[in-house]
């Protein structure tokens, strides 16, 4: 079932929870966008020009998290935004998971969803941006890695490496975050995280393995 006809229903949950998979619209869709970009890239350079005027689909992952007020509302929110803004391909269960880093704070609720956008990655970090804000989220009054109404990660951009001052793609803690690589293992398994060539599964096997090895 495509979700482009609007966002799933978030329900608050304690336990993993499926809201939509579409284990064989994903790969497809996905596919078809990378073959658009080659092609496109192909011509610009047979036509010897920088880019064509051709506004191409760009697959993106996205990791969602909020634990300070209505969180499952905040994250209903986001879904809502993203589905009127892009093209909402498929979401994550949500899960309830412990706060990571070293700020004390509440359970986040976290899920994953998988877009396709024509926006270029700094327009579309902008975007994420007014959405948190919608939300309530204020930067200038928090602390890093602290509470959060509701936070959007660009976790991978197509085939994108970037790293900017304000922008890293793939998202750095990626691999280290059990909270972000078990939706988005739900939702591309065998995507292989640029820059870091290793599918997601893969990822969250070795996390796993350190984890259990580090507990030794
Ligand atoms: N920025 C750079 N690259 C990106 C990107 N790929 N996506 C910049 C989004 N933003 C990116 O982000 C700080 C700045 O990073 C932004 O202004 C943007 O320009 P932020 O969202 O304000 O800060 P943050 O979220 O505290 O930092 P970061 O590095 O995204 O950390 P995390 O991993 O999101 O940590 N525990 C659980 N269980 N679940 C959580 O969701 N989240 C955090 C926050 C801590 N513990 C958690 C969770
Ligand atoms: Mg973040």
């Amino acid at each position: 079932m495509p979700l482009n006809t609007g966002a799933p229903r978030i329900s608050p949950v304690s336990e993993p929870h499926t809201i939509s998979l579409m284990p064989s619209v994903v790969p497809a869709a996905f596919f078809y966008s990378f073959l658009l970009d080659f092609l496109r890239r192909g011509l610009s350079n047979t036509l010897g020009v920088d880019s064509l005027p051709v506004m191409v689909l760009h697959p993106v992952y996205l990791g969602i998290g909020s634990n300070l007020g209505d969180r499952a509302g905040h994250l209903q929110h986001a879904l809502d935004r993203l589905s009127e803004l892009t093209q909402l391909v498929a979401v994550s269960s949500v899960r309830e998971t412990e706060p990571v880093g070293p700020i004390e704070q509440g359970q986040y609720l976290n899920a994953a969803a998988a877009i396709e956008t024509k926006l270029p990655p700094r327009q579309l970090l902008e975007a994420l941006h007014t959405i948190e804000r919608a939300s309530g989220r204020d930067r200038t009054h928090e602390k890093r890695w602290g509470p959060r109404t509701l936070d959007l990660d660009i976790l991978v951009y197509a085939d994108r490496v970037i790293d900017e001052p304000g922008l890293t793609i793939p998202h750095p803690c990626l691999h280290e975050r059990r909270f972000v690589l078990e939706p988005l293992a739900e939702i591309a398994a065998e995507l292989i995280v640029p820059g870091l060539h290793q599918t997601v599964s893969g990822l969250l096997t070795a996390l796993e393995r350190a984890e259990s090895g580090a507990s030794l």
